[in-house]
């Protein structure tokens, strides 16, 4: 127990939990812990298909024109709660900045049942898009001609290949969701000793990819050598693909200690497939997920801990930057800043590499603060 709290502790100074520091809403969050040094912009690791942009300088605020400004987001996939929640953070920002905004896009978590709404909102001629891609290449061409014709593109959550956008919203630095995962599969394996494995997102998805070989740069330290990583399954975001993902992983890992899922879906998957089996106590869950999906096993003790960032904030910040982008008080240059008044205490954020703007720290939650999160800010 000893060796959690301390465990525990040094997750939360790399995955730090922060009372409120990057929230749209009025009620702070839960525990007050404190926040690590303002991350800089994480690179992202889609690949570029085109030549960076230039600098420019710091821009003047202005007041986004609302008139003309239409939005359309397109997440991976709708009917994913996470996407869901990040959504009615846009839509806050829409009633806040001024704007319309809709979503759109696959029950799928396919690329290329993505790059058809792309080209619909081009068709449209639409102000802006939001997108998550499902693989950075794959929605490439379709973004690219939208921005020839005109059109902002921003992405958020997970990245178009750099050129196929003019700014990515991280929602948190990658190499410390990658360090974070490992710390808290660390934390949750008995004695930081045993058998892990990953059940991840789609193949293709530019994030998971991202934060999975960040965990595995981390793994190398010496700290981590009493883990074992047996191997990288895919759920595809898919509940039932994610049950029977980890039903596997079970059988074919019999000691297998932790299921490390760093995706919404397939986080509450495995701990249901861990409970069912009754395998509380011996196998761990951690990842990331929603507060909200994850309270009962956070409880039940399938899953101790785990992260995430403020998922109605994303939403909030992609629409923000989108709009400032169409009223061209941002150009999505590296070096640029710019201030979304009810994010970030109103400070500023700066893209940065790739055009790269990262909200913020993620959250660590854990029995003793997910009932506060989840009455707080409701998922
Ligand atoms: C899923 C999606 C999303 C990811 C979260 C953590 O909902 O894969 O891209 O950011 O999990």
């Amino acid at each position: 127990m000893i060796h959690r709290v301390h465990r525990l502790a040094a997750s939360v100074a790399i995955l730090a939990l922060v009372a409120g520091a990057c929230s749209s809403s009025a009620t702070p969050a839960p525990t007050a812990a404190p926040s690590m040094a303002a991350p800089s912009a994480a690179p992202s690791a889609a690949p570029s298909v085109a030549a960076s942009m230039a600098p420019s300088m710091a821009p003047s605020a202005a007041a986004p024109s609302a008139a003309a400004l239409t939005v359309v987001v397109i997440p991976k996939q709708i009917n994913n709660p996470y996407f869901d929640v990040a959504f009615k953070g846009a839509q806050k920002a829409a009633t806040d900045l001024g704007g319309t905004v809709t979503q759109v896009g696959p029950s799928a978590a396919d690329a290329t049942q993505q790059v058809p709404f792309i080209q619909t909102a081009t068709t449209q001629g639409v102000s802006a898009i939001v997108i998550s891609a499902d693989d950075a290449t794959a929605v490439a061409p379709a973004l690219q001609a939208a921005m020839a014709a005109g059109i902002k593109v921003v992405g958020y959550d997970s990245s178009p290949a750099v050129g196929a956008y003019n700014v990515f919203v991280n929602q948190a630095d990658t190499a410390g969701i990658g360090k974070g995962l490992a710390d808290m599969a660390c934390d949750e394996a008995p004695n930081c000793t045993g058998e892990i494995a990953v059940l991840s997102a789609a193949q293709s998805a530019t994030n998971q990819n991202a934060w999975i070989d960040a965990m595995k740069t981390t793994l190398k330290d010496p700290k981590y050598k009493g883990l074992v990583l047996d191997g990288v399954v895919y759920g595809n975001d898919d509940p039932q693909i994610s049950t029977t993902q980890a039903q596997g992983l079970l059988q074919a890992h019999p000691n297998l200690k932790v299921i490390i899922a760093p995706t919404t879906v397939g986080i509450v998957a495995a701990a249901q497939v861990v409970r069912a089996a009754k395998k509380t106590g011996s196998v761990f869950v951690t990842g990331l997920g929603t507060p909200k999906g994850m309270q009962d096993y956070v409880k039940g003790g399938e899953a101790p801990e785990f992260a995430l960032w403020n998922v109605t904030d994303l939403g909030y910040l992609a629409y923000a930057v989108a709009a400032d982008l169409v009223n061209g008080t941002i150009k999505g240059n590296p070096g640029e800043t710019f201030t979304v008044p009810s994010l970030n205490n109103g400070q500023p954020y700066t893209i940065g590499q790739d055009s790269v703007v990262v909200l913020g720290p993620p959250f660590v939650f854990n029995k003793d603060n997910i009932d506060q999160f989840v009455a707080s800010f409701g998922f």
